[in-house]
Formats: structure tokens, C-alpha cells, sequence
């Protein structure tokens, strides 16, 4: 099917060993996040050519995500280096019942991505071979230089493949401009032809409750899946809709399901099946992720 290409920050992990409170946790096991890079390893395993754009910096996390990013089947060749600044990092506390995440990504070798990094070859050439795009609300939240990127990448992809988009609503990373925040990443949905959006998430960021609510807000995107923690997913082409309940599952960590999901659903979609078939995609990949601890599915989680 057609080729790929995920843009957003590619993050270190250092996740808590033991669970407890983060200041009593001494050790801690190392392992790769960001939403998109999760999408990316999901589609190179789903047998999908990606490539994953993004910065990182000339530091040992980066070349351990570029690495690992590689040997789970991504193209890395648009992965740029930055001299000056670290890979963005963040730390898992894992305390009793769920998954917590603190971020250190500020000033990070992605957020300092602008408009420019569009322009290198390895990175026009990926996206010129493209026959999706895969980005996140994410991105525009961690600096306006990279949100004006992403908004370049879409605007110049628009017309020309499909634009894919997952809300992904981080609180931390738009504390103290939330309306700026929601009015960005409304934007960044209308301008999507395949859009992923939480139930849970857009009640918070549109104040919308409802699938077939959030479809009249959003009636732009050729696609619309709304999904609903541990119940059924609602999924829309054009008029048609679709509710697919997921199987059980037993949830070992629930951090990067929602990439899974997306990317399942993203894999059908390039393969052509049917609007259910994306859905079961989606749930089925989604449940690799919820039975790891890691927030990708490449190598079991692991690393
Ligand atoms: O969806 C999982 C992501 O939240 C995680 O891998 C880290 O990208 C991340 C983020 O910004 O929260």
C-alpha cells in the first residue's frame, strides 16, 4: 500500500521499576515514547513503510531512539540532529493503580523544530513519497515553532495524500492557555481527512459529549473515530457510522493505546478494508498495547 511519514517528538522514557512514590523509586528501566514515534513502530509492524520526522538531539538518548526507531523498522534517514539541544525526556512514576507521566521537553531538540526543517532533502523526499501524514495535538503544544511546522506539513500535504490526526490532549503541556490550545487543535481537525479524537478528551477540549456531536463539529474529516476507554469505539466515513465494541483485554498499562489504536485503524485504511474492519484493527492493536508496559508495541514494549 502506500508509504507514511509521522512528525512529532520522539521521547526517552525512564519508567519507575518498582511502583511507589517517585521520590522512594532508585531505579528506573529506559525505554522510547512519543505518540507518533508509537504510531510509526505500529505501522512498520502492521508491514506499513514509515518514516518518522522529527529532531533529536546529539545525545545518547537520541541516538538509542533513532536506533531502536530503525531496528523496529522505521525509515530514520528525516531524523535530524541537533548539536545544541537534548532529546526530549519524560519520567513514568508508576504508583499503585496507574501510570503517571513528567515531562522534561522543554527547549528540547524537537520543540526548537520550525517551518525550515520541512526544507531538508531526506525530509521533503519522505513526505513528496508519502501517502499519509501522522501527526498529533501534541506537537503544537510544545513550542509555536513547531506547531507553525506541523501547520506547514499539512497545508502543503493537503490535496495531495491523507492527512491524519489524533487529538491527544496533553493538560500539562497547555497549562494556562487551554482555549488557545483547543482553538489550535480544532484547526488542526478540520484540516484532517481521517481524525481520532477520546470521548473523555473532547468533552474537555471542545466540550462536545457525544460521537455524533463531535461529527456535526467536525464534519470536515472524510474519517472520524471517536473512542471510548474500555467501551466501543464510534467510527464515521462520510455519513456511515460504525460502533465497535473492543475485546477484553487484561490491562497491564494503558500509555500508548490510544497510538496503537490509531494505527491499526490507519493500516486498514491504507489496506482498504471496510470501516468495521478498520475499527477491529484498531482494538486489536490497541490491546498489543495495553498488555505491555511500554507505550509502544515493537519487541513486546521492551526497550
Ligand atoms: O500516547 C502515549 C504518549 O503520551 C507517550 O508516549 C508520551 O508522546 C508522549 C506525550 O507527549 O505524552
Amino acid at each position: 500500500p502506500m508509504r507514511a511519514v509521522a512528525f512529532g517528538e520522539v521521547l526517552a522514557v525512564l519508567a519507575q521499576e518498582q511502583p511507589g512514590a517517585l521520590e522512594d523509586a532508585e531505579m528506573f528501566r529506559r525505554s522510547l515514547g512519543g505518540a507518533e514515534a508509537n504510531v510509526a513502530i505500529a505501522l512498520a509492524a502492521r508491514g506499513i513503510d514509515v518514516a518518522m520526522l522529527t529532531r533529536v538531539g546529539d545525545d545518547g538518548f537520541g541516538r538509542f531512539a533513532t536506533g531502536l526507531l530503525s531496528r523496529l523498522g522505521v525509515d530514520v534517514a528525516p531524523v535530524q540532529i541537533d548539536p545544541a539541544r537534548p532529546t526530549g525526556l519524560y519520567v513514568k512514576e508508576i504508583d499503585g493503580g496507574g501510570s503517571s507521566m513528567h515531562y522534561y521537553r522543554s527547549g528540547s531538540a524537537a520543540a526548537a523544530i520550525g517551518p525550515e526543517y520541512l526544507d531538508l532533502p531526506a525530509v521533503a523526499g519522505a513526505v513528496a513519497g508519502a501517502g499519509l501524514v501522522h501527526t498529533t495535538g501534541i506537537t503544537p503544544a510544545i513550542s509555536d515553532t513547531a506547531a507553525a511546522a506541523q501547520r506547514a506539513l499539512v497545508q502543503a500535504f493537503a490535496g495531495r495524500g491523507l492527512c491524519s490526526f489524533d487529538l491527544n490532549w496533553r493538560p500539562a503541556l497547555w497549562r494556562g492557555r487551554e482555549a488557545a490550545g483547543s482553538e489550535l487543535l480544532a484547526g488542526f481537525m478540520r484540516s484532517s481527512d481521517i481524525a481520532f479524537a477520546g470521548q473523555d478528551e473532547a468533552a474537555v477540549v471542545f466540550g462536545v459529549h457525544t460521537a455524533d456531536g463531535l461529527r456535526r463539529m467536525f464534519p470536515e474529516p472524510r474519517w472520524l473515530v471517536v473512542k471510548n476507554d474500555g467501551g466501543a469505539a464510534a467510527a464515521f466515513d462520510g455519513d456511515e457510522r460504525v460502533d465497535v465494541a473492543p475485546g477484553r483485554v487484561d490491562v497491564v498499562e494503558a500509555i500508548g493505546a490510544g497510538d496503537a489504536f490509531a494505527a491499526g485503524f490507519l493500516a486498514g485504511v491504507m489496506y482498504g478494508f471496510s470501516l468495521r474492519d478498520c475499527v477491529v484493527q484498531g482494538h486489536d492493536m490497541a490491546a498489543l498495547a495495553l498488555r505491555t508496559a511500554g507505550d509502544h508495541i515493537g519487541a513486546g514494549g521492551v526497550g
